[in-house]
C-alpha cells in the first residue's frame, strides 16, 4: 500500500499559563513553554507532537527538517532512524540534576515520532495505541493520579499569575492560592477528587522540611484512606534523611518517588537500592533510570520498582518497551510528567494504553492547565480515568486559533525555556537551586 508523502514540517513554540507550583527547582513561573510539531501530508492530514521547549530543542528539530519533509509515511521508521543518527552526532547528553530533564535529542525524536505515528495512524485508520509495542492496545481506559503541589502565594510576587475570578469549582479556586500546610494539601486533594475522581495521589516534595511533607501525606491519608499515595522530593534528601522521614509513614505510602539520589561518592542508583533494602518501601523514579543503560543498572542493583517512563524523554516506542520489560521482569510501569498541553495528554494516554500488565496510575500536570487547550476536544479525566480513543491516529484535532494564541503568548514573553528560580526569588532573596536542599529550606 502506498501511503502519503510528508509535505511540510512546522515547528511552533507555544506558552500557556501556570500556577505558582513549588518544587526542588524553585517555583513555577506564571507560564510554561512547550513546542508543537506539525507534519502535513499530501492527503491533507496533519500529525502532531508536543514536547518541552528550549532553544536547543528548537534547533534540533530544525536540523531534522530535511530528513522528514519529502519522505513517505511507509518509511516512517526509517525517517526516525535517520533523525536519531543525525541527533546522535551531537554527542552524549546529560539529564542534569534539575527536577526536569535537560536533554535535547530524545525530546526532538519524540516530537517527530508522535507526529509520524499520528499521520501513519490516520493513513491506515489505526489509533496510535494499536500501533505501539509488540501487541498494541492493552486497555481502553488509563488511570491517572491526582498530582498535587505545594503552592507559593502569587500575591508575594508582581508576576502575572492568573487569578480565579469566576471559579467553576473549588479546584479552580484553590489551584491559584497559597498551599503550604497539611490542611491546604488535603483540601487540594479533596477538590481534585471532586472534579476528576482521582483514586490515587502524588505530592511533589522537595519544598518544606521532609517531616512537614510527611505530615501532608498523613493529612491526605485521613481523607482518602484507600488511596495509593506517594511523595516525590526529586532526590533532595540524603539516604539517612529519606529513611528518617519516610519510615514513620511507610504504612500509608504505596511507594516513594526519588526519595534520595546522588550523594557523595554514591550514585543515585546505589542510594535508592540501599533505601529500598532498609525500609522495604517500593521506589519509583524519573531521575535515575532515564535511559536503557541506566534502567539496566537500576534493575541489576534493585534500586527501582516503578520506572516512570515519560514518553517525552523515552520516545513513545521506548516508553512502551520499558512497559514490556517491566511486565517481563516483575516491575511496574508508570509515567512521569511536566506541565503540558492536551497533545501531550493524548500522547501519554496512548502510550499507557499500550503497556502490558498492571501499570501505575500515570502522572499528569493537566489539572493545573485544564481550561487551556490546543486541540478541539482535549481528553477528559473522569472518575480518575482517561478513555483511549478508537479513532485513527492520536485522536486529536488541532485548533488553529488556539495554537496561534499560544504561539502569540510565547512570542510576547522573554522566556525560551523553563526557569523556576526567578519566581522563587520573590519568596527568598537571591534563591539559587541546590539539588540537596528543599526549596524553602535556606
Ligand atoms: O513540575 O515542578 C514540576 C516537577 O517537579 C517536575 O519538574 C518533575 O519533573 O514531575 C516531575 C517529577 O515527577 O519529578
Ligand atoms: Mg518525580
Amino acid at each position: 500500500m502506498s501511503l502519503p508523502t510528508i509535505t511540510r514540517m512546522t515547528i511552533v513554540p507555544v506558552a500557556g499559563h501556570d500556577s505558582f507550583l513549588l518544587n526542588l527547582s524553585g517555583g513555577h513561573a506564571p507560564w510554561f513553554v512547550r513546542c508543537v510539531l506539525i507534519l502535513e501530508d499530501n492527503a491533507g492530514n496533519r500529525g502532531v507532537g508536543e514536547i518541552p521547549s528550549s532553544e536547543g530543542i528548537l534547533k534540533g528539530l530544525e536540523k531534522c527538517r530535511s530528513l522528514v519533509e519529502g519522505t513517505r509515511l511507509n518509511a516512517w521508521r526509517g525517517t526516525l532512524n535517520n533523525a536519531k543518527r543525525l541527533l546522535a552526532q551531537g554527542g552524549p547528553e546529560e539529564r542534569g540534576r534539575q527536577t526536569f530533564d535537560l536533554r535535547v535529542a530524545v525530546h526532538v525524536l519524540t516530537a517527530i515520532e508522535s507526529a509520524l505515528l499520528d499521520l501513519y495512524g490516520q493513513a491506515t485508520e489505526t489509533p496510535v495505541a494499536d500501533l505501539l509495542g509488540r501487541l498494541g492496545r492493552q486497555r481502553d481506559e488509563v488511570e491517572a493520579l491526582g498530582y498535587l503541589f505545594l503552592l507559593g502565594d502569587p500575591n508575594k510576587t508582581d508576576l502575572p499569575y492568573l487569578s480565579a475570578d469566576d471559579p467553576r469549582d473549588d479546584w479552580e479556586r484553590l489551584r491559584c492560592q497559597e498551599a503550604l500546610t497539611p490542611e491546604a494539601v488535603a483540601e487540594l486533594a479533596r477538590a481534585a477528587h471532586e472534579r476528576y475522581g482521582f483514586r490515587d495521589f502524588k505530592l511533589k516534595g522537595g519544598v518544606l522540611p521532609g517531616e512537614q511533607e510527611a505530615d501532608c501525606i498523613r493529612a491526605m491519608h485521613e481523607i482518602f484512606p484507600e488511596a495509593r499515595l506517594t511523595l516525590d522530593p526529586n532526590g533532595a534528601w540524603s539516604l539517612e534523611e529519606a529513611i528518617r522521614v519516610l519510615e514513620p509513614i511507610r504504612d500509608i505510602l504505596s511507594y516513594a518517588e526519588d526519595p534520595c539520589g546522588q550523594e557523595g561518592s554514591w550514585s543515585g542508583r546505589e542510594t535508592m537500592a540501599e533505601f529500598k533494602r532498609r525500609t522495604g518501601l517500593r521506589t519509583a523514579t524519573n531521575m535515575i533510570a532515564t535511559d536503557f543503560k541506566q534502567l539496566q543498572y537500576a534493575a541489576q542493583m534493585n534500586s527501582v520498582d516503578i520506572p516512570l517512563a515519560d514518553c517525552h524523554f523515552w520516545t513513545m516506542q521506548g516508553a512502551v518497551m520499558v512497559g514490556e520489560l517491566c511486565d517481563e521482569w516483575g516491575m511496574t510501569w508508570g509515567s512521569h510528567s511536566n506541565n503540558h498541553f492536551d497533545i501531550s495528554l493524548a500522547m501519554m494516554t496512548h502510550v499507557a494504553a499500550a503497556c502490558p500488565g498492571e501499570i501505575t496510575a500515570i502522572d499528569t500536570h493537566w489539572i493545573w492547565q485544564d481550561g487551556q487547550r490546543l486541540t478541539e476536544a482535549p481528553f477528559e479525566i473522569r472518575d480518575g480515568k482517561l478513555n483511549v480513543p478508537t479513532t485513527p491516529g492520536l485522536g486529536v484535532t488541532l485548533d488553529q486559533g488556539k495554537l496561534d494564541e499560544a504561539h502569540a503568548l510565547y512570542r510576547s514573553l522573554d522566556v525560551r525555556a523553563r526557569n523556576d528560580a526567578t519566581a522563587m526569588q520573590y519568596l527568598i532573596d537571591g534563591w539559587a537551586f541546590d539539588p540537596k536542599r528543599p526549596a524553602l529550606v535556606r
